[in-house]
C-alpha cells in the first residue's frame, strides 16, 4: 500500500507526494511554475492581482479542517499537491482487472488513455478560469467577488494537479501536455480549450452562476468516475479535488438561488403576480425569471455535450480497463463488469426520440448524463424552486430535453424544444428565442452588471447570502481593494 506522507508546506510547492524526495519531479515543476504564474497573471482574474482576498487555501488531506482562511494576494496563493489518504489494499474496483491491486504506475498498454483522459481533465480547469477572466470588474458584492476568486485559485490548483500526474508518470510526453495546457485558450481560434462549453464565454454573472451550477456539476460527476480509477495516484488526487468542488457548486446554487429570492422579493413588493410580465419585473432592477428559465436552458444544454456521444467505444474501452468507472462505482450492486448487461438509451430512430436498450459498456456516458441530469434536478427543486415556492408565485424553473440544443451525440443533428419535440429547420429559427436568450435579455443582464464594493452592499438584482464565509459577518471585508 502506498504511504501516507505527511503535508509538507515549506517547500515552494506544498506537497502530501514526498516532492523533496524526487529531484527530478520537483525541477520538472519548478520549471513549470514560472510559466502558470505568467499564464495566472495573463489570463487570470483581470485586476486584483495586489488585492488580499480572504482565501480557503487547502493545508491537510484529513477531511475536518482541510482548509484555512486568510487574506491572500492571489499570485501568493499556495498551490499545492495533496492526494486523498491511500485506502489500504485498495482492489481495482471495475473493469477487466477487477479484484487486482490498484496500480500505483501506469500500466503500459493503457498508457494513451489514461494520458488522454487526464490531459482533458486538466485542459477545463485552467478554461474556466479564462472564461471568467474580466467578472471581477462588474461583482456584485465583494462577498461574491471573493467567491469568483475562490473559484479561480481553486480550478488553478486543479490544474496543478493534473500536471503534477502528467509530470511524475507520463516522462517527456507529460511534461508536453503540460506546457500545453498553458498554450492553448478559452475561445481562441488557432488554439481553443479541448472541450466545447469551455470555449464559450461567461460574459456575467448570471452567466458565472449558472456555470459554477451546471458545468461545476459536470466536474463533480467527471471527477467522481475519476476517482474509482483503478490508477490509485489518479483517484487519490480526484478525491481530493472533490472536497474543493463542492464549494464551487454552492455557489452556483446559492448565487441563482439569491437572484431569484431578490426577484420574487422584489416583485411581491410591487404587486407584481405575473411572473411574465417582463417589462415590469425589469423595471424593478431584477431578473425576470423566464430569462433565468432560458439561461438555464442555454447552460444545461451545453453542459450536456460534456459527457460525450451516448454511445461510446472509448468510454467502454476506459471502463473495460480500470481507468474510468461509473459514478458511486462502489456502492452500485452488480457485477462491475457489464459484459452482456444492458442500459436504456435515448436514440433517434426514423425521426423520432426513442429509448432502446444498448449495451451497458458502450452507454457508460449516457450512464453518467443521468446520473447528472437526476443530481441537477434535485438541485433546482432544493434551491431554486423552494424559493419561488415560498414566495407564492405559480412558477417553476425546469431543466429542457436531453435533446434540446445539443452539439454532440445523438441529437445533434436535430432541432428540439425544450420538451424536445422535434422542430423543423425553419421552425427552431423562428422560435429559438423562446427557448434560448436573445440579445436583448443578454443585453438586459449586462446592464444591471455594475460593481458593488462597499462591504455588506448588494447590487439591485442579488439578495445577501444566509451565512458569510467562514461564519464572518454580513459587512466583512472580504477583498482588501487597495491591496
Ligand atoms: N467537445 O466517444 P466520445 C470540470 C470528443 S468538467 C469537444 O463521444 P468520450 C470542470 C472526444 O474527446 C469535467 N470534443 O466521448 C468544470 C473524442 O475525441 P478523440 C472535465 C468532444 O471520449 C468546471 C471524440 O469526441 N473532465 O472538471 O467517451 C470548471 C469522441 O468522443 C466533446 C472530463 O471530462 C466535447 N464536448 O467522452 C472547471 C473527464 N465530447 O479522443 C472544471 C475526462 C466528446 O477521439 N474526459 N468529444 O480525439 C472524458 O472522460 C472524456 O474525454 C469525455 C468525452 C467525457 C469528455
Amino acid at each position: 500500500m502506498p504511504e501516507a506522507i505527511a503535508v509538507d508546506y515549506d517547500g515552494l510547492i506544498p506537497n502530501n507526494v514526498g516532492l523533496n524526495a524526487d529531484p527530478r519531479l520537483r525541477r520538472a515543476l519548478e520549471s513549470w511554475h514560472p510559466g502558470c504564474l505568467e499564464w495566472w497573471k495573463e489570463r487570470g482574474p483581470e485586476g486584483f492581482q495586489s488585492s488580499l482576498v480572504y482565501l480557503r487555501t487547502a493545508i491537510s488531506v484529513e477531511p475536518e479542517g482541510w482548509a484555512k482562511f486568510g487574506y491572500v494576494r492571489m499570485p501568493e496563493y499556495r498551490w499545492g499537491i495533496l492526494l486523498a489518504p491511500p485506502v489500504a489494499d485498495r482492489r481495482i474496483p471495475f473493469g477487466a482487472h477487477r479484484g487486482e491491486p490498484a496500480w500505483r504506475e501506469v500500466p503500459g498498454e493503457y498508457r494513451a488513455m489514461l494520458r488522454r483522459l487526464i490531459t482533458v481533465q486538466g485542459d477545463t480547469e485552467p478554461a474556466s478560469v479564462e472564461q471568467q477572466h474580466a467578472l471581477g470588474r462588474t461583482a456584485p458584492s465583494l462577498y461574491d467577488l471573493r467567491n469568483l476568486f475562490q473559484v479561480n485559485v481553486e480550478e488553478a490548483r486543479h490544474l496543478w494537479a493534473m500536471v503534477y500526474l502528467l509530470q511524475k508518470y507520463f516522462g517527456r510526453d507529460g511534461r508536453e501536455e503540460a506546457e500545453d495546457l498553458l498554450r492553448r485558450r478559452s475561445g481562441d481560434r488557432d488554439s481553443p480549450r479541448l472541450l466545447s462549453a469551455f470555449n464559450e464565454a461567461t460574459p456575467d454573472w448570471l452567466a458565472f452562476f449558472m456555470f459554477t451550477f451546471f458545468t461545476d456539476r459536470d466536474g463533480k460527476m467527471q471527477l467522481h468516475a475519476l476517482a474509482q480509477s483503478g490508477f490509485d495516484p489518479l483517484s487519490r488526487t480526484c478525491r481530493f479535488m472533490l472536497l474543493e468542488e463542492a464549494h464551487h457548486m454552492f455557489i452556483g446554487q446559492s448565487g441563482v438561488g439569491r437572484i431569484i429570492e431578490r426577484t420574487c422579493t422584489a416583485m411581491r413588493a410591487a404587486g407584481i403576480d405575473d411572473p411574465h410580465d417582463i417589462e415590469r419585473v425589469r423595471a424593478l432592477g431584477v431578473i425576470d425569471l423566464p430569462t433565468i428559465q432560458k439561461r438555464a436552458n442555454l447552460h444545461f444544454s451545453l453542459t450536456l455535450d460534456l459527457f460525450g456521444s451516448e454511445i461510446s467505444s472509448n468510454a467502454a474501452s476506459a471502463f473495460n480497463a480500470g481507468i474510468k468507472g461509473r459514478y458511486l462505482e462502489d456502492q452500485i450492486d452488480d457485477d462491475h463488469l457489464l459484459v452482456g448487461a444492458t442500459y436504456p438509451v435515448l436514440r433517434l430512430k426514423g425521426g423520432h426520440i426513442v429509448e432502446e436498450d444498448s449495451p451497458a459498456l458502450s452507454a457508460l456516458n449516457m450512464r453518467l448524463r443521468d446520473d447528472y441530469v437526476a443530481d441537477a434536478a434535485s438541485a433546482v427543486e432544493r434551491w431554486w424552486n423552494r424559493t419561488i415556492a415560498r414566495a407564492g408565485f405559480a412558477y417553476r424553473l425546469t431543466l429542457p430535453h436531453v435533446a434540446f440544443n445539443r452539439r454532440i451525440g445523438e441529437f445533434a443533428a436535430i432541432h428540439a424544444d425544450a420538451q424536445g419535440n422535434i422542430l423543423s429547420a425553419e421552425e427552431w429559427q423562428r422560435r429559438r428565442r423562446e427557448f434560448l436568450p436573445s440579445a436583448a435579455d443578454d443585453a438586459f443582464v449586462a446592464g444591471l452588471m455594475r460593481p458593488v464594493t462597499e462591504p455588506g452592499a448588494f447590487a439591485s438584482w442579488i439578495a445577501p447570502p444566509a451565512a458569510g464565509i467562514d461564519n464572518k459577518p454580513g459587512d466583512f471585508e472580504y477583498v482588501k481593494l487597495d491591496g
